[in-house]
């Protein structure tokens, strides 16, 4: 019989090969208190896994000496499976953090993290709003395939009295029907545990216990807090403690999860509220703005919520080094959209939240995998939402069958300084925002060209992001080949997706 035991963050196996039952009992019993014992020891590095492989392997060789068996090594494996901590939250703009060049925002523990991690810079939202990212986050699919294309359910009053289009149906529930993310990592053996805000489907049947995780707080239809201090007043979320911020809360039953969960691989979401509107951080964190205001911070509150968050998430952070697994854990943190131009300062990118342009779709990523990733290495592909889906899967060794057909691919090539195998990002936002701004439309981006179509009046842009960053100068007159390449290849995967198209209501029918 041979068995083997991993030492998780490692990626090393020790095993044993024996024909008795007994000693293979007694092995796999020594073994885990033997790991135990390495990943407790106070070594100078603590985090060195070689002492630690050299401790295990120790006192294995001890074992094997009295049980007469024969000790083997394993190199690292594909099948070590990490614990994962997606943190996204809501909102956040790719200015709002002092490691992304904010010069007002303080952002210590995310800075910190962003120097451990591999940063992308030109990293997307599936959509430049709430719902359709997180379906496509949560499933790996386009929103444009899930027709998950709005924020919550579309409605008369986000429509233009004078506009020329109807914007398609939206749905807003994510189907029972679709395979999550964290039901194939249930699947997987993983304790899922998900914190704070879902926004996809108002109805319980819909909220994260119903889509794979084992726990739920703070999860439902909601796409704000009513206020971030308690009593919340949000379903899933009872109060606690009158005048307790939502997001400390949120991190206190993450960390009380992976507290309960952490001798297995655990899939923990924790999707702040923050900052999303309305205006609400306690005074410790806002005063330190307050006459600040100007490039780089429109709003004292919203700097406070921007650094309670960022105190947040520093917390679960230390916690991964408390419970000795922060060298076992992958961590991925971002934003669901880009940030909403009534709050915070978007440039140099060109709008904001509900706007195809650059200050709408792109936002903070950064993937700390220890063992995979490079500290402090930027990586500059586009990569977009349900790549981060197919990474999570590939790391917890979670094959997908082919009827699947992911919009994503796995991350993990570029760690290795590899290409991704597709050529083209494509995002779809056929409806008017909240704020009416916007022109609903769709986009590909290829290389450092950006090709926005507008289904008012099929107009095109195409900017070069690689001079032009903020999009201020449309090249669609100067280049039309490329115009009409880029749009002929944004047709073709919008039939292919089955995108929903918004209706003209310039036809004779509708001038009745
Ligand atoms: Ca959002």
């Amino acid at each position: 019989m041979r068995i083997c035991l991993t030492i998780r963050g490692s990626g090393s196996s020790l095993g044993l090969e024996t024909n008795n039952q007994h000693t293979t009992n007694w092995f796999a019993h020594f073994m885990r208190y033997a790991t135990t014992s390495a990943r407790n020891c106070n070594f100078a590095v603590r985090n060195n896994c070689f002492a630690k492989r050299v401790c295990v392997f120790g006192l294995s060789m001890l074992f094997a000496f009295f049980a007469n068996a024969r000790i083997f090594a394993q190199e690292p494996t594909a099948t070590s499976r990490p614990h994962i901590l997606l943190i996204m939250t809501d909102d956040m703009g790719w200015m709002d953090l002092a490691c992304q060049g904010n010069p007002v925002l303080q952002t210590p523990r995310l800075d910190a993290f962003a120097a451990e991690s591999v940063r992308f810079t030109n990293a997307y939202a599936a959509a430049p709003v709430c719902s359709p990212t997180r379906a496509a986050l949560m499933t790996g699919l386009a929103p444009a395939r899930l027709h998950i294309t709005q924020h919550g359910a579309d409605q008369p009053s986000f429509w233009p009295d004078d506009r020329a289009i109807q914007p398609p149906k939206s749905e807003h529930e994510l189907p029972l029907a679709s395979t999550t993310l964290a039901e194939r990592l249930s699947d997987a053996g993983y304790a899922t545990g998900f914190f704070g805000k879902w926004h996809l489907g108002a109805d319980k049947k819909f909220w994260p216990e119903n889509q794979g995780f084992d726990v739920n707080i703070g999860g439902c239809g909601l796409g704000g807090p009513p206020t971030y201090f308690d009593p919340y007043r949000i379903p899933a979320l009872p109060p606690r403690k009158a005048g307790e911020y939502l997001t400390d809360r949120l991190v206190d039953e993450a960390i009380e999860f992976m507290r309960r969960e952490h001798d297995s691989p655990m899939f923990v979401c924790l999707w702040t509220y923050n900052p999303h509107y309305p205006f609400e951080a306690p005074k410790e964190y806002v005063d330190p703005y307050n006459g600040r205001e100007g490039a780089g911070l429109k709003n004292a509150i919203y700097g406070g919520q921007i650094t309670a968050t960022d105190h947040a998430i520093g917390r679960i952070l230390t916690e991964l080094e408390q419970l000795k697994i922060d060298d076992e854990t992958l961590v991925i943190f971002t934003s669901d959209n880009g940030g909403w131009s009534g709050a915070t300062d978007n440039r140099p990118l060109r709008e904001g939240k509900g706007y195809l342009y650059e200050g709408g779709l792109r936002v903070p990523l950064m993937i700390r995998w220890p063992g995979v990733t490079q500290s402090g290495k930027e990586i500059a592909t586009p990569v977009v939402s349900m790549d981060l889906t197919s990474t999570i899967l590939d790391a917890a060794g979670v094959q997908l069958d082919q009827s699947s057909k992911p919009d994503g691919e796995s991350l993990r090539p570029l760690f290795r300084g590899e290409q991704l195998a597709r050529e083209e990002l494509y995002f779809h936002y056929p409806h008017f925002a909240f704020h009416k701004a916007n022109r609903p439309g769709a986009a590909i981006r290829r290389g450092s060209f950006k090709l926005i179509r507008r289904f008012d009046d099929d107009s095109v842009e195409l900017y070069d992001l690689e001079d032009d960053l903020g999009e201020s100068n449309n090249l669609a007159l100067q280049k039309p080949e490329l115009c009409r390449e880029l749009n002929a290849a944004l047709t073709a995967w919008l039939e292919e997706t089955g995108a929903g198209i918004p209706q003209s209501l310039h036809t004779p029918a509708a001038k009745k």
